[in-house]
């Protein structure tokens, strides 16, 4: 199957990217400017509909939202077993830290980055940050125990939870001071193959390229 994924550096498009390097899938890379004109065309939003990026072409299907993709891909690949087949033991606890990774981690660090890092001073609602800075703490304590003394999240192997949480904790990485089996879970996920070779695509992809960047890690 041909993928084709729309990518922009430091965004959630790196989550995709480190997907297909684990599973070891050719894809080419759609360079996207979110802050162009280009992004918010009409042929930009028949791929994605806010104009945003992730959005992956499949042979003739295209799709969004980064968890979706992960999510999709870990099952349609169950040689790379990145995700426990649906009828293995170990598949709720998957999909727990799947939507707990979208849904509840990155819920208040979004806020905590976009309140404080990215929007502009008059769009900026300051006031936000300190609650969502108290929902992410209860987040990391939520994960700290589970990742201590053990590799991953499921099971003591590597899934695409562990890309949707590793890379939203990576966002902020001086917010994991007093949490160090997060700290070494994050090091340890870094140190991966799979992690790399999607920061050398990343590298390769944009050089020569202006990007405007944000707070993102990648
Ligand atoms: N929930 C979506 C969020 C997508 C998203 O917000 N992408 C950002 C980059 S990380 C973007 O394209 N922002 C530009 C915009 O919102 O106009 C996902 O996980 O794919």
């Amino acid at each position: 199957m041909d993928l084709t994924l729309y990518d922009m550096p430091k965004t959630r498009a790196f989550r995709v990217r480190w997907l297909l390097e684990e599973i070891d899938l050719d894809y080419r890379l759609e360079p996207v400017d979110i802050f162009s004109a280009a992004a918010q065309s009409p042929a930009y939003r028949a791929i994605h509909p806010l104009g945003q990026v992730p959005a992956l072409r499949a042979g003739d299907k295209i799709m969004f939202e980064s968890g979706a993709i992960l999510h999709w891909l870990a099952d349609i690949h169950p040689e790379a077993q990145l995700a426990p087949l649906p009828d293995a033991p170990a598949r709720a606890e998957y999909e727990q830290w799947m939507f707990f990774a979208v849904g509840t981690l990155e819920f208040s660090a979004w806020e905590i980055v976009l309140h404080e890092h990215i929007l502009p001073e008059d769009k900026a609602v300051k006031a936000i940050v300190p609650f969502a800075r108290t929902r992410y703490r209860d987040a990391l304590g939520v994960l700290e125990p589970v990742v201590n003394g053990r590799d991953y999240l499921v099971d003591e192997h590597f899934t695409a939870a562990d890309i949707l949480t590793g890379h939203t904790l990576m966002w902020l990485p001086e917010l994991l001071d007093g949490y160090p089996a997060l700290r070494a879970y994050t090091r340890r996920l870094s140190q991966r193959r799979g992690f790399l070779q999607a920061r050398l695509h990343a590298k390769s992809h944009t050089a020569g390229r202006q990007h405007v960047e944000t707070q993102h890690e990648d």
